[in-house]
């Protein structure tokens, strides 16, 4: 099997409230497929890549909805598996344009949260980790269960020894774990990772600095380890800094308005995983993340606007134009 990425994670069903408002006043909620892990692979099968996704969904209708969408992204799911013992996770989210959205999950003891090192090592009977092929792990996994941890570290001791790139998403899920809990997981994920990727207040919890500037967070990653550190800004945009190398501060492509900021850093990650994978140096890795992106949060839900190669080529080359003819 060649596989060009290979991720983990848990796939949940998201409810997003179908109008702007509080949970108290929304009564209408849309059903989407969500999970960072899940939204990376989609954006990197949109892309053109090659993604094989393991874990696991409930066997109840909700996780074969997410099976079916995930294939018909074009994501490999023969290590996706069905667990007929447990509950699809959900999360449920407001959304709002006046402060931050609340968002509740129903996701312990979920099928997700059961991914553990046997689904690994299915998954490396089958040829999933090879040299060559890049691993993307994010810091929510290890939140979920004693086997979901066990099961990120054996994926990377695997990608070890196949000398696979790794990229690690810090992605801290406060209504998981605390900080506390989280930053003595994640650290030692991070510093066996290539390349750590995170907002700034996750780069200070995960390295223990108390920095806000990026410049110095950036540094902080990569005297623990990794060879690249990309600070995502958001409106700001990121920055990036490869050992050896001269830092990159790139400008978030421009929108009008953010309609749903979830699932951002996502695209995110798909924009740079595939650019690099493209052979992109780290400049042109930023500025596809960057516009990725931008595209995911002018849509309503994690997917909706990640970009296909089409549409981020177009964004690439737009030169402010709003109509093509
Ligand atoms: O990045 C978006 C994710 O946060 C969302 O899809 C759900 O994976 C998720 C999580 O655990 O919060």
């Amino acid at each position: 099997m060649t596989v060009e990425v290979v991720t983990l994670g848990e796939c949940l069903i998201s409810l997003i409230g179908a109008r702007e408002g509080s949970f108290a006043e929304t009564t209408l909620f849309e059903r989407q497929v969500a999970g960072a892990e899940a939204n990376v692979a989609v954006g990197l099968a949109r892309l053109g890549h090659s993604v094989v996704y393991i874990g696991r969904v409930g066997g109840d209708g909700l996780g074969g909805v997410i099976v079916r969408r995930l294939r018909g992204e074009g994501v490999d799911v023969s290590q996706l598996e069905v667990d007929p013992g447990a509950t699809t996770g959900l999360m449920i989210r407001e959304r709002r344009v006046l402060g931050a959205a609340e968002v509740v999950y129903a996701r312990a003891g979920s099928a997700g949260s059961r991914i553990s090192p046997d689904d690994i090592r299915r998954a490396a009977d089958q040829g999933v980790f090879g040299p060559g092929s890049w691993l993307h792990i994010t810091g929510i996994t290890p939140a979920l269960s004693k086997t979901a941890s066990e099961a990120v570290r054996l994926a990377l001791d695997l990608a070890d020894r196949a000398k696979m790139t790794v990229s690690f998403d810090v992605n801290l899920r406060r209504r998981l774990w605390s900080d506390e809990e989280a930053a003595p997981v994640l650290r030692p994920l991070s510093e066996r990772s290539d390349i750590v990727l995170g907002g700034a207040e996750e780069l200070a919890i995960l390295t223990g600095s108390h920095a806000s500037d990026p410049v110095a967070l950036a540094e902080a990653v990569l005297r623990s380890g990794p060879r690249i550190a990309v600070v995502k800004l958001g409106a700001g945009g990121a920055f990036a800094h490869e050992s050896g190398g001269v830092p990159i501060s790139m400008p978030a492509h421009a929108i009008a308005t953010v309609v749903d900021p979830v699932g951002a850093g996502d695209a995110f990650c798909a924009g740079f995983i595939a650019t690099r994978l493209e052979g992109g140096d780290l400049a042109m890795a930023v500025r596809a993340a960057n516009a990725c992106g931008a595209a995911a949060v002018v849509a309503v839900g994690d997917l909706a606007g990640i970009p296909t190669r089409l549409e981020l080529d177009r964004l690439l080359a737009d030169n402010g134009r709003d109509t093509i003819r």
